[in-house]
């Protein structure tokens, strides 16, 4: 079905699909199909001496390799060129940091492959909101080079129109999962199939104001996933040397070589605040276990990859077959660690399930819990009671290999102190090994994002105006840049906000500060297990080398923790510290307010630091009221 929905026009009505096809390709087919991933952002927000610690991100292009893998079975030739990975390998091998010039590395790098590959269609993915600049700045750079450009990924999804009104360089926006609609769009430019058939695709003539969208369904059904990626295409060999991949880069010896994998679609749930369910439909489509079998071993054997990345929204939707896959990564032989950076559902954490993740090699995995108050997690649909959360930990916490993490969410609309005191007291009670705070960024194409729209909560997000925030530095990093010098002891910042009042966004952040030292750091002081000493040790190291560099608390951390392992403490830990402390009135406040010294490190004196109780109150008492928003596994 085909229908125009945006016209400006200033053509005469003689516009039609194929003749736009017949302009755009002149040859009458698609050969040559160069497919582009854009730097994750821009070049006054890249910051060359954190490109040199190896701390922004660097996953694979993966759905422009699931995207090359299905052309080539047309026999349409592919290039990927990972602009991202370009960029931060130039950054780690320039001799003159001063001269770096961003911009000059990915032009070069673009028109170099465009000069070389002689492509019929330029491709560029954009996956996030935040990554809209650079993606727009990608599309007209290629569009200069007189060659179509098609786009598509789930920003370009969420917010098609006013991405085409921002990009008019862009001739094709692909929208949702592409892989079919792609090859049918291959097709109907050859003629081997009429336009018709053409769907998930808007079609952009910003010359003469034409835009039509093709209503089309051609969502990829379970057996078109059973493909394996072109890794040969991306340069996974690469990848880690240069940049991170998941959150658990720190828990692999240096020389690891990371990668993803996808073996599932979709999400069983429907959080408010996310996009999955309307990216990528209702419930999950799984990949044959074989075929993702079949692709760890190709990683393993012909990349040498140690360590898998799963990019699953719900790797363990369906109990049986993650159990059969992991089990499967065993016989096989694999012998592969990896990591549920992404997060699993807390209620599909059975001993039966865990068993078998932690004999395939998993090491780290977060759950995805937010809120420890059940009238939030009902509200915003979050798929687990506070009894899946606290089960789910209980059933971790016997898995000491597994460094388990929890993904904790402030600031939900209306949310008082005291439910975001419900989310501390259940975090706490799950005594797992860490949790990663944010505070709610609504973003297009969810649920929350309409409604607080339509309450006049927040302004809808200008796709021309977003900026590359919450990417690769994260929240320390506006911590360490001193944007949030609240002095007040933990106690203090609360006893200003009544229990029954909404906090505001400065609030928000001093909440999250000491959230993130009393659930992660403070509570250090209690861990005796030498197994989750080592995991810890190797987490600090992350952050005060990679991440964070020189973060106060995870030097003072790591030495108590180096301590309480082998009764002694790395001076150059100590120094480090001191040196910090002396150039940081930050740190020497935050040192002060929160009872740290380094003496205590100097003197090996850790007494008097027992765990503070955080807020009045224990377990929400009525969660067990909200039981049926469970989901089932
Ligand atoms: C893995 C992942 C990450 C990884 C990075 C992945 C990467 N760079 O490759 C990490 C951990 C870094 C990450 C970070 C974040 N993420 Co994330 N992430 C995902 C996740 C779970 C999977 C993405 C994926 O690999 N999918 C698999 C491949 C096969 O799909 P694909 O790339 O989309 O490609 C397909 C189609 O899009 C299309 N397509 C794509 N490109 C093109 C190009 C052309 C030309 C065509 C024709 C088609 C096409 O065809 C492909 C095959 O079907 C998605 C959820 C999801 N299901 O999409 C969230 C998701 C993308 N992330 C999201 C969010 C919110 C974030 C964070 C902001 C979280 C945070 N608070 O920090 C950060 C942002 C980081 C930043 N740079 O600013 C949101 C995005 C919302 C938005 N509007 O921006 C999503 C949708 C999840 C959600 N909660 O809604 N994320
Ligand atoms: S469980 Fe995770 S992936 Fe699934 S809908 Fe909720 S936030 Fe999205």
């Amino acid at each position: 079905m085909l229908e125009e929905y945006s016209a400006t026009r200033s053509a005469p009505r003689a516009w039609t699909l194929s003749d736009f096809l017949a302009r755009q390709f002149p040859k009458g087919r698609i050969e040559r199909v160069l497919l582009v991933n854009p730097p994750d952002g821009e070049a006054d927000l890249f910051r060359i001496e954190t490109a040199r610690r190896r701390r922004y991100p660097n996953y694979p292009p993966y759905g422009l390799a699931v995207l090359a893998a299905n052309l080539r079975r047309k026999g349409v030739a592919v290039r990927i060129v990972n602009l991202n990975h370009l960029v931060l390998k130039a950054a780690n091998r320039c001799t003159d940091e001063a001269a770096f010039d961003f911009d000059a590395v990915w032009q070069r790098e673009l028109e170099a492959a465009i000069a070389d590959f002689a492509p019929d269609l330029v491709g560029v993915t954009c996956m996030f909101t935040m990554t809209h600049p650079s993606l727009k700045r990608v599309c007209e750079h290629a569009a200069g080079h007189d060659v179509p450009v098609a786009i598509g990924g789930v920003h370009v999804t969420n917010d098609v129109d006013r991405v085409l009104d921002d990009i008019p360089a862009a001739h094709f926006a692909f929208l949702r999962e592409a892989d079919r609609a792609f090859g049918l769009f291959v097709d109907a430019v050859a003629g081997e199939i009429d336009t018709d058939r053409l769907g998930q695709l808007v079609v952009n003539d910003a010359n003469c104001g034409e835009r039509v969208r093709l209503f089309g369904e051609a969502q990829p059904a379970a057996g078109d996933l059973d493909i394996l990626p072109a890794h040969d295409l991306i340069a996974i060999e690469e990848l880690s040397e240069v940049g991170v991949i998941g959150n658990f880069h720190g828990f692999k010896p240096r020389g690891t070589r990371f990668a993803t994998s996808l073996s599932n679609r979709g999400c069983r749930a429907q959080c408010t605040f996310c996009s999955v369910r309307s990216f990528n439909g209702k419930s999950v489509r799984q990949r044959s276990v074989e075929n993702v079998l079949d692709e760890l071993q190709h990683l393993k054997e012909v990349h040498g990859v140690g360590h898998i990345t799963w990019l699953d929204d719900d790797l363990l939707k369906d109990h049986a077959r993650a159990i059969a896959l992991f089990d499967g990564m065993v016989a096989r032989g694999l012998d592969l660690t990896w990591d549920a950076t992404n997060g699993v559902i807390a209620a599909s954490c059975t001993e039966e399930v865990v068993a078998a993740m932690a004999a395939s090699g998993c090491i780290a995995l977060n759950i995805g819990m937010e809120s420890g108050n059940p009238e939030i997690l009902k509200q915003v649909k979050k798929p687990g009671t506070v009894n899946n959360f606290l089960k789910a930990a209980e059933v971790l916490r016997r898995f000491e290999e597994i460094h388990a993490r929890v993904f904790l969410m402030l600031g939900f609309p209306g949310e008082t102190l005291g439910q975001i005191n419900d989310t501390i007291n259940v975090a706490r009670a799950m005594d797992l090994d860490w949790c990663g705070i944010t505070i709610l960024q609504p973003l297009p194409n969810t649920p929350i994002y309409d409604s607080m729209v339509a309450q006049g909560l927040i302004e809808p997000v200008g796709s021309k105006n977003t900026r590359f925030n919450s990417g690769g530095y994260g929240k320390q990093d506006q911590v360490d840049m001193g944007l949030r010098l609240a002095s007040q002891n933990f106690e203090e910042a609360f006893r200003a906000i009544a229990m029954d009042a909404v906090p505001s966004a400065t609030e928000l952040d001093d909440i999250w500060f000491f959230m993130n030292y009393h659930l992660n750091f403070h509570r250090l002081f209690g861990e005796t297990r030498p197994a989750k000493i080592r995991q810890q040790l190797m987490n600090l190291g992350a952050l005060s080398d990679v991440i964070s560099p020189e973060h106060g608390f995870a030097l003072y951390f790591t030495g108590f923790l180096q301590h309480r392992l082998g009764g002694t403490i790395d001076p150059a830990i100590i120094e480090r510290l001191e040196r910090r402390l002396a150039g940081s009135p930050y740190w020497a406040d935050r040192f002060q307010a929160f009872g740290l010294s380094v003496d205590d490190l100097k003197e090996a004196d850790f007494r008097n630091k027992e765990i503070p109780r955080l807020l009045p109150g224990a377990l929400p008492q009525d969660h067990r009221q909200f039981e049926d928003t469970v989901l089932a596994p």
